[in-house]
């Protein structure tokens, strides 16, 4: 039972599917909603986070370095970087009141953490303007004091006052109610280091030499002379056309502005000039992004991005820092030609982009390329050589009724 999910508008588990989409409560005119914040523990009050300020962001940071998701097993816990935080957190159209924290009355101390961030997300053939939630961090010390329900009532509230009444998260626990469920998949790169970590392991009928072998990448992208480059700024247009079409293909997708996109694929770029022969990285690079632009036509007919989230290595003596890279949107105008999906041309398109993919993030010394079971991905996830991994995550919305969802695309900016 869960006590708090129980009183919150979300379909309760075994609910079963509703005759009809929509929202659970109405919306709520703004002088309505409730003004004052909710209350907190005597010791504690609330904090609107300004992440213009970077003192706040390394607040934040230090606060989610030390307390946010780890695995079951308590090996790794995401490591977010401050210009991610930034990243993430200030898209078009953010609104300052959704950086919600909870500091100790006495000495400030930020201990407690819930943002929101807009965004406009189809579910079927409804669109809606909602907030995607994340970061929602306790700090170990004050765990399971029921903090965590007053710390998403408050995020409620302020979207409320903003007049947003649907919400998207995603959660490894599972809450009342998933629309989907996806499980992640792990592209093994630096074979030595995941193996010293043990993140991933030598199987019985295999030999370390083998398993390096087995996952050894070329330095050079397939389509590097074929019009594989760097997203730019001009090909923002077309990468929106192309997006918006692609995402057609799934019961769910967030709908993007042209702003939207901008800040999504090249802001966060980092510092310093471009990787010269796909080899390095940009300082402090958090998103990766490439088109492939027809030669002749000069046509961009597919792009695909992914970025960096690193996590820390909690046991290991060698190493402490697990560098990970995340699948983020990718499209094909190939799923645009009659019959491509069924025949398998399709298939081999993302192949050989995801692939290109692969080797963009090795030669940037990712040791891993992370990829979920959503999107068209379950396309080249195995001829990748990409393995299934424990972790699992659930997809969820506030204030939405709808059947569970099959096919839905990445859910909203990051997980
Ligand atoms: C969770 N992840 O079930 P019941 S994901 C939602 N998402 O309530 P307490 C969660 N609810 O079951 P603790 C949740 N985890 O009794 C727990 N809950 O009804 C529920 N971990 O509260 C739980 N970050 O304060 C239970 O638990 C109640 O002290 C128990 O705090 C939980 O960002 C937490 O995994 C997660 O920092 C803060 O464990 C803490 O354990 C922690 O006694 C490590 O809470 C970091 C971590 C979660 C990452 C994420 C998405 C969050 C979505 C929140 C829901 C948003 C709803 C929409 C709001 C806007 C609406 C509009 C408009
Ligand atoms: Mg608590």
């Amino acid at each position: 039972t869960h006590k708090f999910w129980a009183t919150q508008p979300v379909p309760q588990l075994g609910e079963g599917p509703p005759a009809e989409d929509g929202y659970i409560e109405p919306p709520v005119p703004r002088e309505k909603v409730r003004q004052e914040p909710y209350p907190l523990p005597r010791d504690f009050e609330w904090s609107t986070i300004d992440l213009d300020n970077p003192n706040q962001i390394k607040e934040v940071y230090d606060l989610l370095c030390m307390n946010y998701v780890e695995d079951d097993h308590a090996s790794f816990r995401f490591q977010y970087t401050a210009e991610f935080l930034e990243w993430a957190l200030k898209p078009p159209g953010y609104h300052k009141e959704w950086h919600v924290g909870v500091r100790v009355k006495s000495n400030k101390k930020l201990v407690a953490f819930i943002s929101g961030v807009p965004i406009a997300i189809r579910a079927r053939e409804n669109v809606f303007h909602a907030s995607e939630i994340n970061y929602l961090c306790v700090h170990k010390k004050l765990r399971s004091k029921r903090l965590a329900p007053v710390l998403i009532k408050e995020v409620t509230r302020r979207c409320h006052l903003k007049g947003i009444f649907q919400a998207i998260y995603t959660a490894g626990v599972v809450i009342p109610t998933p629309i989907s469920t996806c499980r992640y998949y792990h592209r093994t790169i630096n074979v030595q280091k995941l193996v010293d970590v043990q993140f991933t392991f030598v199987p019985r009928n295999m030999t370390l030499a083998r398993m390096i072998r087995r996952h050894k990448l070329p330095t050079t992208p397939h389509f590097a002379n074929a019009g594989l480059r760097e997203m730019e700024e001009k090909d923002i247009p077309q990468v929106a056309e192309l997006y918006t079409r692609y995402m057609k293909r799934f019961t769910m997708s967030p709908i993007m502005t042209l702003e939207e996109m901008h800040h999504q694929f090249l802001s966060g770029l980092g510092v310093g000039p471009a990787p010269k022969d796909w080899q390095g990285r940009r300082e402090r690079q958090v998103v990766w992004s490439y088109v492939l632009e027809n030669p002749e036509t000069h046509k961009i007919t597919d792009f695909f991005t992914f970025y960096s989230l690193p996590s820390t290595i909690m046991r290991s003596p060698k190493h402490n820092l697990l560098e990970a890279a995340y699948l983020f949107y990718y499209a094909s105008d190939v799923s645009f030609q009659e019959g491509a999906a069924e025949d398998g041309r399709l298939q081999k398109r993302l192949q050989e982009i995801i692939g290109d993919a692969l080797i963009i993030a090795s030669s940037a010394n990712f040791d891993v390329f992370n990829a979920l079971t959503l999107m068209d991905n379950l396309e080249f996830l195995e001829e990748l050589k990409f393995g299934g991994g424990d972790g699992h995550l659930n997809y969820y919305l506030y204030n939405w009724r709808t059947a569970p969802l099959a096919g839905i695309s990445q859910a909203g900016g990051v997980p």
